[in-house]
């Protein structure tokens, strides 16, 4: 399922020769001038009429009309818009070199959608996984307040219990099932139906390429969660945090972020999902959580500091910044990628080469993090 070591090899060479790794890629205009760069927040650090000011938009989001074909993607709303979007792209950007870039653009996207559409003058704020794990489901983000993102849903009862799904399944790691899973009840979200189903990591499994014939089938119910102590005490935690920053290649970086190499052990991209129920941490679905946006906006946030640690713009631009292929889990078999790989958002985004969303604060990507 892994690319080779000579892969590996293969494309490191192939960057070291095109790219040196001391100055910039061309054709990136560095027009992010510096009175321009917006500061995307914790949460936490929000300030409440903040934090409702970014519920606030999501909500209108998810009330504006889709600009997809409804007869293709049953889509109800611009919200729905961006989930179709992930779930067209989940064969092509999760567990391969186009992971990282493919999602800090896609964020942004909706970043500016907010912005665009709905007149939200703030940033994407973003999930400090750390901070918020003591207590999950009394932290500022999960609290249920007003000015969360809504809360844990209502308990099942126990025979909907046996039939709530697994949230994933990593290696030999099943997640167990929290006290929630039934609808979300309090806070913004509480009024907010989802319409697509989970799908499962298994149909990005399939030899054959291609999405699963009723990816987009749209059953109306409400939005629920199943918010997990368990998984955010063992595994949101500072000590994998720190694991991740210390990787040396970006192949490690990649490997320590998700860890589906087989040893059980969810990655902090993968227990941020486990940590919301089966909703958040559907393979192809997920965006329909809410939290999703803020989720990758902290992963972008470990992978810009991950990148800076590097020498120079090795990490970046150089021998240290892709790996990879052009498939989730190289399903079917693909190219490795090189900074020059076009990737696409569908209707949401022109396709454009993978160096142009390898720098936080460089070109259109005129944001950092505080
Ligand atoms: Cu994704």
């Amino acid at each position: 399922m892994k690319p080779s070591l000579i892969a590996l090899g293969l494309v490191a060479t192939a960057l070291a020769h095109s790219v040196p790794s001391h100055t910039p890629i061309d054709h990136v205009p560095a027009v992010c001038r510096p009175s321009h760069v917006r500061v995307r927040k914790e949460w936490g650090d929000l300030s409440l009429h903040e934090r409702k000011a970014y519920t606030d938009a999501v909500l209108c989001l998810q009330d504006k009309p889709s600009q997809l074909d409804h007869a293709l993607y049953n889509t109800t709303s611009r919200y729905e818009d961006f989930v179709v979007t992930h779930m067209n792209f989940t064969r092509v950007m999760h567990n391969n070199a186009v992971f990282l870039a493919w999602h800090r653009r896609f964020a942004w996207l909706f970043e500016r959608e907010l912005q665009q559409e709905c007149g939200y003058p703030g940033t994407l704020p973003y999930w400090d996984w750390v901070k918020n794990a003591r207590n999950i489901t009394a932290s500022p983000l999960f609290d249920g307040s007003p000015y969360s993102l809504s809360g844990q849903g209502l308990p099942l009862s126990p025979e909907a219990k046996e039939h709530e799904l697994p949230c994933w399944e990593v290696g030999n790691f099943t997640c167990p099932k929290a006290p929630g899973g039934g609808c979300v009840t309090d806070g913004p979200f509480k009024n907010y139906r989802i319409g697509y189903l989970s799908i499962g990591v298994s149909a990005a499994q399939n030899p054959e390429p291609g999405l699963p014939q009723d990816v987009f089938d749209y059953v109306p119910r409400c939005f629920s969660r199943d918010i997990s102590q368990y998984i955010a005490t063992n595994f949101l935690t500072q000590a994998n945090l720190d694991h991740l920053l210390a990787a040396s290649t970006i192949a490690e970086f990649q490997d320590r972020i998700d860890n589906v190499s087989g040893v059980g052990f969810p990655g902090l991209h993968v227990a941020g999902h486990m940590a919301l129920g089966p909703t958040g941490a559907d393979f192809f679905s997920s965006p329909q959580e809410p939290a999703f946006y803020l989720h990758h906006s902290t992963i972008d946030k470990v992978w810009t500091e991950w990148q800076r640690r590097g020498r120079g713009e090795e990490r970046i631009y150089g021998d240290n910044a892709l790996f990879g292929t052009l498939t989730t889990l190289n399903i079917p078999p693909s190219d490795n990628a090189t900074l020059e790989s076009e990737i696409g958002w569908g209707s949401l985004e022109q396709p454009a080469p993978i160096k142009k969303f390898m720098a936080v604060g460089r070109g259109d990507l005129c944001y950092r993090y505080e």
